[in-house]
């Protein structure tokens, strides 16, 4: 199972070359693509050079900072003209742990997606994490499902291993989102095309380098964002498939 990595960066130089090495000492036929925005903190450059280092290694720039949606298209359809069966999402700030990729592409074998849950049994958020944070993430994960009528439990979730099947054969160029609705929005998308999603639990840790750039702005933004998706595939609304929670 060949797999690409796709990794958007904003000031991520400090995580970067570590995230990097960790997922290419993986037992897997891994290769990495970033995405940077033109970090001011010279992402970048530093990815370039881990380019240079490994082959494995490939850097899309983007001009400015562009928001999920547009390093995660641009990204997905760089790396399905590559040629590959299936497309890790992971967060460059080490909030996803790389030891879990193998477990999730075990279970890609019985799914289209598989997503790293932090709200099933036997997944965790970080203890660090203020009581705003944890409340609005576990809320908001809550919300969008219940208004979309979602069976997933973490639809927000960064950490994903898509089937290349399953990204290839959806409508892309339909998803609106660029805050991190992108995710509930993908995942919404998935399961009205009936592909199967599979929760597995993980321990999501917080950023250790670099500014959070969470906000109650963005949570209330992204609040209102979840209708605009409901009504947006009032086509494609059927009773899709339930997800499965591994534990
Ligand atoms: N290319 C690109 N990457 C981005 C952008 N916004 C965020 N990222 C990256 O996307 C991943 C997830 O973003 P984070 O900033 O960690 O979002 P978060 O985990 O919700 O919030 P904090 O970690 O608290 O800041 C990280 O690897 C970021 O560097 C963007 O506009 N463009
Ligand atoms: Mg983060």
């Amino acid at each position: 199972m060949r797999v690409t990595a796709v990794i958007p960066t904003y000031n991520e130089a400090e995580n970067l070359p570590k995230l990097v090495s960790a997922l290419f000492a993986l037992p897997l036929d891994l290769r990495a693509l970033v995405v940077d925005d033109n970090s001011p903190d010279g992402t970048g450059p530093i990815a370039d050079e881990l380019g240079r280092r490994d082959h494995r290694m490939r850097v899309l720039h983007q001009k400015q900072k562009s928001g999920l949606r547009s390093a995660y298209l641009n990204g997905f359809r760089l790396a399905l003209e590559g040629g590959t069966d299936s497309v890790l999402q992971i967060d460059a700030d080490f909030s996803h742990d790389p030891a879990k990729v193998p477990e999730m592409v075990e279970h890609l074998s019985g799914a289209d997606l598989v997503l790293g849950s932090r709200y099933i049994p036997g997944g965790s958020v970080d203890k660090h994490w203020p009581v705003w944070r944890k409340t609005l993430s576990a809320f908001g994960s809550f919300y969008a499902r219940t208004i979309l009528n979602l069976p997933v439990r973490d639809v927000t979730t960064g950490f994903r291993l898509w089937r290349a099947e399953t990204l290839r054969s959806m409508p892309l160029d339909r998803v609106q989102s660029s805050g991190y609705v992108f995710q509930v929005e993908m995942a919404y998308l998935a399961h009205c095309l009936e592909y199967q999603i599979v929760e597995l639990p993980i321990h999501f840790t917080d950023r250790q380098q670099g500014k959070s750039k969470m906000s109650f702005a963005i949570q209330a933004e992204a609040a209102l964002r979840v209708w605009q998706v409901l009504w947006h595939y009032r086509d494609l609304r059927t009773a899709g498939k339930s997800a499965r929670i591994l534990r």
